[in-house]
């Protein structure tokens, strides 16, 4: 069975998510950022990571990579031209939306104190909101980022519009607030958020 090192409230969520939708088993083993729990799995102390049997993964779009190849699903498959299309908008999404919402957490409570500058949050929040009305745009041809079905890069985008809403971000245009609650509403979603 699958181990997944996290809390739900943080990018191991993904991981749960994924695994939820593919219907394979796991066990949660709950460990918080930088505790020695994580530290056992990960010497960065970051979470999430995988344990399959004696193989320990890291970074949570790394382990969704290794899963849907794995399982075959929730991919296109590695080496086609729908792959390379489908890792550009997960980048994308890394870059443009996961790189944001970290800035904003390390500048709110992850970086000691004096390190931080609050006054970056209003620039965040712009670009934060530029981008989704772009993301809006990579939803007009279907109702998932990659057409007509699920993928890796839309549980990367719903944990990330998730998360913008906990930090406090702008809120979403309609489209997306739609394509969100759509997944969100997902019965895989919702057993992976019951933990
Ligand atoms: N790119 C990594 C980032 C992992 C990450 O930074 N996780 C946060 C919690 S969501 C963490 O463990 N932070 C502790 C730290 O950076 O020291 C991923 O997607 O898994």
């Amino acid at each position: 069975m699958y181990r997944v090192v996290g809390t739900v409230k943080s990018r191991a969520f993904r991981v749960l998510w994924m695994l939820e939708e593919l219907g394979q088993p796991y066990e949660l083993v709950t460990a918080t950022p930088r505790s020695d729990e994580a530290r056992a799995f990960n010497p960065l102390g970051k979470i999430p990571a995988l344990a399959d049997g004696e193989a320990v993964l890291t970074d949570s779009v790394a382990i969704m990579t290794y899963l849907a190849d794995k399982h075959g699903r929730l991919s296109a498959p590695a080496g086609t031209p729908d792959r390379a299309r489908q890792d550009a908008v997960t980048l994308w999404l890394i870059d443009e939306m996961d790189a944001l919402l970290w800035a904003a957490s390390k500048h709110s409570f992850v970086l000691p104190e004096k390190l931080r500058v609050p006054a970056l949050t209003p620039t965040l929040h712009k670009e934060f909101a530029r981008n989704v009305d772009t993301l809006a745009g990579m939803l007009d041809a279907g109702p998932f980022l990659m057409g007509d079905d699920i993928t890796l890069p839309d549980i990367l985008a719903v944990h990330c519009l998730g998360w913008a809403f906990g930090a406090g971000f702008p809120p979403l245009p309609d489209p997306v607030k739609a394509y969100s609650k759509r997944l969100r509403a997902r019965p895989a979603f919702r057993a992976a958020a019951d933990h």
